[in-house]
């Protein structure tokens, strides 16, 4: 109607009937403005995201089960209620980037803090309490809660558009990174009534790719703290001397002051940090209202001064001392902030040693993987020649000599800096530093079918930093391993990764083409207690990244019926279940002690392959290394939909590329099991396609040819 002006990032969320409960109120109340709740956190943003996922099923199911056309379409719109309930319950729940969450927002505390508010305004205005409790509403909403000048937004309010032309309030063109604060503070400064709707949410979408795609706030800009100054100046400049709304801008500064330019004071490389921009902080806190300096804290107190003073030396050495004390009190309280910091201080300061080969798979979770296989051709082809260092956290049995630590112990941020070699399957922690000589063999753990990193568009589970955390970890590799052509291919785009790519096939499934496979198998079916007269199934499913209790601790709930298998294939079949290493969960098969084995805490999954006679997976790169074996795969992907559509996308079409049927119920599992000969005869040539194109390197030289070639042999 021209009558409401409503600003939103052209790719944000904003909920189903946001837009009709903020209008229904600006027109009942005549507010000059409405605004609900801005979620912008990672964990918010991830509520949001999961309940349209939950929406897409839901729609899904009302369709023709062979139509999945629909639900390709990205849905910018999610029932409300299913948001409302899962905020609600976010308050309780654990957060697994509890660095990257707001306070949760209850109601009572809401409000305790909107009550300091409107005391100040009170007390400063002397008006009625009353008519101040919508003012003091909105300054705590969209000023108090916004860290720094930055995340002052006008995203999600709705504004009546006379209110705004009768006041002229305008954005101020010149800006880039603040331009939202000016607006706000003058709005702030005219209003009269505005009214806050609980359940009106528009979900800021952080940028997840600052590599390609950043933010605003991504951008490292040379000159965001001149226009910092500007804009605060700006916004100073419609508040009143000794009024509240100056008085939390004032806060603001000494804030920023205190918190983020300082630590440059003795960080940055960039002297005009010490010099002109140090001047011209000072030239703006001297117009602080200097009762507020007077009731600072400690550290903002001295270091206040030392800027007004202009005495650089003296607020360099009083931020020194304030994070010196922080990081000690850190350290104290954290053993693995002291092993870091040890690393940092002193283990990078020493030589690198040139024989010494740090070993890690699966977080140090198992002794497994590609790293182990090239452990073992090392050990057996050179005795001597290198001294090993395992990663391992349990207790397991590794052969060969080596040295065992824990990760994130100190002997392991020791070793970490000394090994010249480094042989990993997954990332590396983020804090470890290139050292000159050291070589960075990064195995990784599959052939991709998920898509990964880059190649993500919405990384669901993971922080927004997390892509750009990966770009940092993988610049330290020196060699990629990839099992086929099609890998090398995905890992180029997915890691941006331009060194050396060993397409040599997988090290871990060497074992898988050894000449002793059968004798293996059995003394391994002996050890596990698996009947050797009957049949094996492998299951072996991945894990889902929008069901977890916290970081890399992941929900499974298991929808294979075993007790159905049991019924049915009981008599031929054992079963053997095997969680991704990210599961939590424990499995329980107490009345299935002869059927179904839980082997989700075997170390080696390649050997696990080899007793098996069938393997069931869902979307687990595990079938790519299975295929080796020529044996028969199912994939029983229940929720397909919701995997590939919302959580992941695929390298492949999984419909038509995969060797084996896709299940979609226990009663097509049961089947398919029955009638596995029939099956395997039906994908003979997919499968003899499959192969070719994914595991036809593999020699079961795999380990020695990759160590020849990083170890110089
Ligand atoms: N794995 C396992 N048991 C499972 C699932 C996986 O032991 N039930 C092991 C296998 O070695 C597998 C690897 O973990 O190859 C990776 O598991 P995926 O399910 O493929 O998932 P993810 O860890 O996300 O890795 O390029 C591959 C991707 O990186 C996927």
């Amino acid at each position: 109607s021209g009558e409401y002006i409503y600003f939103l990032d052209s790719d944000d969320y904003i909920l189903n009937g946001t837009l009709t409960m903020l209008l229904k109120e600006a027109e009942e109340q005549n507010a000059d403005f409405t605004y609900g709740k801005k979620a912008s956190t990672w964990f918010r943003r991830m509520v949001y995201l999961a309940a349209l996922a939950e929406k897409n099923e839901e729609t899904s199911e009302e369709q023709d089960p062979g139509d999945h056309e629909q639900s390709d379409e990205h849905e910018q719109v999610v029932q409300e209620q299913t948001v409302q309930e899962q905020l609600r319950q976010e308050a309780s729940e654990n957060n697994p980037d509890s660095t990257d969450m707001e306070a949760p927002v209850n109601l009572s505390r809401r409000e305790r803090k909107i009550l300091k508010v409107q005391n100040k305004l009170v007390e400063a205005t002397g008006m009625d309490a009353e008519l101040l409790k919508l003012r003091a509403e909105a300054y705590h909403s969209l000023l108090v809660t916004r860290k720094g000048l930055r995340n002052i937004s006008v995203l999600g309010i709705l504004f009546r558009k006379s209110f705004i032309d009768e006041n002229r309030i305008r954005f101020n063109d010149d800006y880039i990174f603040f331009s939202d604060s000016t607006f706000v503070v003058q709005v702030l400064q005219k209003m009269n009534t505005a009214y806050y709707v609980q359940e009106a949410v528009y979900v800021k979408r952080k940028h997840n790719d600052p590599i390609h795609y950043p933010a605003l706030s991504q951008l490292k800009a040379e000159d965001k703290f001149e226009e910092y100054l500007l804009a605060y100046k700006e916004c100073v400049s419609y508040t009143a001397e000794g009024s509240v709304l100056r008085s939390y801008l004032e806060n603001k500064l000494i804030s920023y002051y205190a918190g983020t330019y300082a630590p440059r004071l003795r960080r940055s490389e960039k002297e005009t940090w010490r010099t002109d921009r140090f001047d011209m902080m000072r030239s703006v806190m001297q117009e602080v209202n200097p009762e507020i300096i007077k009731h600072l804290k400690k550290y903002k107190k001295q270091i206040v001064k030392a800027l007004l003073k202009g005495n650089v030396k003296r607020a360099t050495y009083v931020v020194s001392r304030h994070l010196g004390l922080k990081k000690v009190k850190k350290i104290r309280k954290n053993k693995r902030v002291f092993a870091y910091y040890l690393y940092h201080k002193f283990f990078t300061k020493m030589s690198v040693k040139e024989n010494w080969v740090l070993c890690e798979s699966f977080f140090g979770k198992s002794y497994s993987d590609s790293p182990k296989y090239i452990y073992e051709y090392l050990s057996k082809n050179y005795p001597g020649k290198y001294r090993f260092i395992w990663v391992v956290n349990k207790r397991t049995k590794i052969p060969y000599r080596h040295t065992r630590v824990k990760r994130f112990s100190i002997r392991y941020c020791y070793y970490l800096a000394r090994c010249k070699y480094d042989v990993f399957n997954v990332r590396q922690p983020e804090w470890v530093r290139k050292r000159e000589g050291n070589v960075f063999l990064e195995t990784w753990h599959g052939t991709p079918l998920k898509k990964l990193v880059f190649d993500q568009e919405e990384v669901m589970g993971a922080s927004p930093l997390y892509k750009a955390q990966f770009y940092k970890q993988s610049r330290v590799w020196d060699y990629l391993v990839a099992a086929n052509h099609f890998s090398t291919e995905a890992f180029r785009s997915a890691f941006l990764f331009d060194k050396e790519i060993l397409e040599y096939g997988y090290p871990r499934n060497d074992i898988l083409h050894s000449e002793n496979r059968e004798q293996i198998a059995s003394e391994i079916k002996k050890k596990l207690r698996i009947p050797e007269n009957k049949k094996t199934i492998l299951y072996a499913p991945t894990w889902r990244d929008d069901e977890y209790y916290g970081r890399g601790e992941y929900k499974f709930a298991l929808k294979l019926d075993l007790h159905l298998l049991k019924k049915e294939l009981g008599k031929d079949y054992v079963v053997l279940l095997r969680t991704h290493y990210f599961i939590a969960d424990s499995l329980d098969v107490t009345g299935l002690e002869d059927f179904a084995f839980n082997v989700s805490k075997y170390d080696d999954i390649s050997e696990l392959y080899l007793i098996s006679d069938m393997l069931i997976t869902d979307y687990s790169s595990v079938f790519f290394d299975y295929a080796n074996l020529k044996r028969p795969i199912l994939f029983y992907t229940y929720d397909l939909d919701k995997y590939r559509d919302m959580l992941r996308g695929f390298y492949m079409d999984i419909e038509t590329e995969v060797p084996g049927p896709l299940l979609f119920t226990n009663e097509e599992v049961v089947d398919a099991i029955r009638d596995i000969d029939h099956i395997s005869a039906q994908y003979k040539d997919k499968y003899d396609e499959f192969y070719e194109r994914f595991c036809s390197l593999e020699d079961g030289h795999a380990a020695e040819n990759i160590a020849k070639r990083v170890f110089n042999l």
